[in-house]
């Protein structure tokens, strides 16, 4: 039986009820766990509260600001973990970010700084929090992150994405190196195309979803649940000989040719 009963989870990336992240922590909720959830602060404080009534269902034991690009943030992120709950089963990371001007035109005009704040924000994060987490996983654990298709093969526009996401499914490999002596897990999910906060910003995300719906064996794209589902068999004692893996949740259509 899957089971997360006892476990603390740490889910990162929650923006809104269309967030991948927020079809995590409900299905992690949902068998068991407790949960931590963290939100990308702004100045006014909206981000907060639209975070924290979407998560009140799910009556998280944590709710903590956290700007990766704050060290700050993440050292006090994990030091309340330790006060509060004393160890860590589950990190879910579900960050991404690039200018809207590298996901369009020519990827050879990628510019410096877009380069190094979409790598820092989508690659650098999750070695990051994984280092922060790894002490406290005492008892194992299982890390997630989220990777897509644009990492592997080329999606027109994905651009600068693409190199993040194959940093970071490369990451998934050298990390889960390090902390499987630890009992530590540490896997990828390729979500196909979804419509949320982040890909709806995406010009031509409708037909490239169109295009699944056409080609994909299901004929269909996935939804936020069912990447929610992988997530909790992937962190339940069910996956416990799985680590380094990048599993695709996108209704087959990566292993289509045409
Ligand atoms: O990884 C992603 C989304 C990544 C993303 C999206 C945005 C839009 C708004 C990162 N940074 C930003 N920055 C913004 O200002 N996906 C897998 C969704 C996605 O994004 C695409 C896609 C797909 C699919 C971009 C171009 C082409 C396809």
């Amino acid at each position: 039986m899957l089971n997360l009963a006892g476990k603390n989870a740490l889910v990162t990336g929650i923006a809104n009820n269309r967030s991948i992240a927020w079809g995590i922590a409900q299905q992690l909720h949902s068998w068991g766990a407790n949960l931590g959830i963290t939100y990308l602060p702004d100045d006014r404080g909206k981000m907060e509260k639209k975070v924290a009534e979407l998560v009140e269902p799910l009556s998280p034991s944590l709710f903590l600001p956290c700007n990766v690009e704050n060290d700050e943030q993440i050292e006090s992120t994990f030091n309340t973990i330790t006060e509060k709950w004393g160890k860590l089963d589950i990190l879910i990371h579900c960050l991404a970010f690039a200018n809207k001007e590298d996901l369009t035109g020519n990827f050879s005009q990628t510019s410096r700084p877009g380069f190094n704040k979409a790598l820092e924000v989508s690659t650098y994060s999750l070695i990051q929090l994984a280092g922060a987490a790894k002490p406290l996983m005492t008892e194992g654990g299982s890390i997630i992150t989220l990777t897509y298709l644009g990492g592997v093969k080329v999606i027109p526009n994905y651009n600068v994405m693409g190199i993040a996401k194959a940093g970071l499914e490369m990451s998934v490999r050298y990390l889960a190196s390090e902390l499987g002596p630890q009992n530590i897990r540490v896997n990828a999910i390729s979500a196909g195309p979804i419509r949320t906060l982040a890909s709806s910003a995406v010009g031509g995300i409708l037909d490239m979803i169109h295009h699944v719906e056409q080609v994909a064996p299901l004929r269909r794209t996935v939804t936020q649940l069912e990447v929610g589902n992988a997530a909790a068999f992937l962190c339940s004692d069910l996956a416990s000989g799985i680590t380094g893996q990048v599993l695709y949740v996108d209704a087959g259509y990566e292993i289509m040719g045409m």
